[in-house]
């Protein structure tokens, strides 16, 4: 078995999840925050059995789209403008997935 996880755009969590919940997979979404950006970001919890990875791979793929997003200027209080107040361009992927081995599933 295998945990998936996959950190996404909050525009494209909704999809995705629900793309996966349609073909029989079990999600759980948290909410989460780049540490780059400093923006909110979703992440999704997927486990599944092994011959399933490829085709939640497939629909993460299908729904997460990369694009272009803007790193607001660091906080630089009194430091006037520089090359660091400046706002620039980030290309953010689509999803950046994790797939990680699970030893034990429990339900109680
Ligand atoms: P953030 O950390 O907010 O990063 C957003 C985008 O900023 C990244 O897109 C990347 O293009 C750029 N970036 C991030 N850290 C950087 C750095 N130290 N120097 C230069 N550019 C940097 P993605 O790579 O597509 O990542 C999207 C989000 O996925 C990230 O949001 C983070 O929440 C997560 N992520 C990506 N790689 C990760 C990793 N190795 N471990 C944990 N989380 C990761």
């Amino acid at each position: 078995m295998k945990l998936i996880l996959a950190i996404v755009n909050n525009d494209d969590s909704q999809c995705a999840s629900s793309a996966l919940t349609r073909e029989g997979f079990f999600v759980t979404k948290l909410s989460t925050t780049g540490g780059f950006l400093l923006v909110g970001n979703t992440t999704l919890l997927v486990g599944t059995e092994d011959s399933q990875v490829k085709r939640a791979v497939e629909i993460l793929r299908k729904y997460c789209v990369t694009r272009n997003q803007v790193k607001k200027p660091d906080a630089a209080y009194g430091a006037g403008m520089n090359n660091y107040s400046l706002p620039e361009e980030v290309a953010v992927g689509g999803a950046t997935v994790f797939i990680l081995n699970v030893e034990d599933m429990l339900k109680m």
